[in-house]
């Protein structure tokens, strides 16, 4: 198939997800363009089968916001022609879709199905907002196939915006042979050279991860075990979990080192991933640590109880609930062969449900049944 894919380019999971399932399918013999305002930031190198077009955005003094969402239409239906695209996949929302419809009509009659993959906030923050809710109804509701990334944001799907159009559930995935254990690694001894246990959390530190209750957890429990903490990623909150380092006195013991590349070797070397998010549709990062044997500790909200198995993979307890997440990653950091047994569990749960080799072909057979819905 040739496949037209439209993401954020940026650090986060929706992108990511767009550019391994890009590279997966590319991978699988298929003909992948991505279209967007930048080349998505996992896609280095020269990849067979895949092609990036930038979407330019040109400027003028009168415009204020530079309409993006009609550059996009229009490179997506210049694309679709030139380059014979069987169909565009969109990977949030808005305003993807919403340039996909458009560009599905400025090509009619040539047909042009447009598949859109809902990843949470577009839904449960953005698409909740009366500004965007009416359009973001619309262009999920006329994609010729929906997909959520888990049964909760499917279910919030259809009570926030009352979408009428059948959703398919297709879990988000790992990739199994790249996320895998490391506890050996080199990089372990950079970060715990007295082989501390290491925390790790990975987000982009928007208030919604709740990146000081990380801070506060980690507090409570370097009282007890010696440890450190790695704070991977940037964003919003950033400064005030920096700022909270600062009032613990924990310099020494937490690490602030921005994004990263290699986010498999982070997480490979730790021990346990913290993840007290508000709400989460699904929760990447947990199931990539899990995939690492790396116990989760992680907000009960959401997606998250659908990929965590609260007491196997690790603990699931309410946002906000600080002394009892510090209290699940004592249980787990105290005692060497639960946590080991459990990491071990978490891992064969992401091998078993979430593999890419298992998910990347449910696309598959969700785009053929989105080309041929009458088979
Ligand atoms: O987390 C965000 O701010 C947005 C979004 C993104 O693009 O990274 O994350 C959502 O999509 C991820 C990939 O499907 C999910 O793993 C995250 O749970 C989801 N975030 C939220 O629901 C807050």
């Amino acid at each position: 198939m040739k496949i037209g894919i439209t993401c954020y380019p940026t650090y986060g999971g929706s992108g990511i997800v767009a550019t391994e399932s890009g590279k997966e399918l590319a991978d699988r013999g298929h003909e992948i363009h991505f279209i967007s305002y930048a080349s998505p930031l996992r896609l280095t190198g020269a990849l067979a089968n895949i092609h990036f077009h930038e979407v330019e955005v040109s400027n003028y003094p009168l415009f204020d916001h530079p309409p993006y969402t009609l550059a996009l239409a229009t490179k997506m239906a210049e694309i679709a022609e030139a380059e014979g695209l069987d169909l565009l996949h969109c990977h949030y929302a808005i305003p993807h879709s919403v340039s996909a419809f458009l560009a599905k009509s400025m090509l009619f009659p040539r047909r042009l199905p447009v598949v859109t993959t809902l990843h949470g906030t577009d839904i449960t923050l953005v698409g909740s907002d009366p500004s965007y809710l009416p359009i973001t109804r619309f262009s999920i509701d006329h994609s010729d196939g929906i997909t959520a990334v888990s049964g909760f944001l499917k279910r919030e799907t259809v009570r926030i915006l009352g979408a009428k159009s059948h959703i398919e559930v297709i879990y988000n995935f790992v990739n199994c042979e790249k996320y895998r254990p490391l506890r050996n690694h080199p990089l372990r001894k950079c970060f715990a050279p007295g082989n501390e246990k290491i925390l790790i959390h990975v987000s982009n530190f928007r208030p919604v991860k709740r990146p000081t209750d990380v801070v506060e957890i980690f507090a409570r429990v370097l009282e007890n075990i010696p440890s450190v903490l790695l704070m991977v990623g940037d964003g919003p909150e950033r400064g005030n979990a920096e700022r909270l380092t600062r009032k613990y006195r924990l310099e020494k013991h937490v690490h602030f080192p921005g994004k990263q590349d290699n986010i498999e070797e982070f997480i490979g070397i730790s021990d346990l991933i913290l993840l007290p998010s508000e709400t989460e549709s699904f929760g990447l990062v947990a199931l990539e640590a899990m995939s690492c044997e790396v116990p989760v500790v992680a907000s009960n909200v959401g997606g998250i109880p659908e990929v965590v198995r609260d007491g196997v993979d690790g603990f699931l307890a309410e946002p906000g609930n600080i002394d009892q997440m510090a209290g699940f990653a004592l249980t787990i950091l105290g005692d060497e062969s639960r946590r080991g047994d459990m990491g071990k569990a978490a891992r064969e749960n992401a091998k078993e449900r979430f593999c890419s080799t298992k998910i990347i072909p449910e696309y598959e057979d969700f785009y053929r049944k989105v080309l041929d819905p009458g088979c």
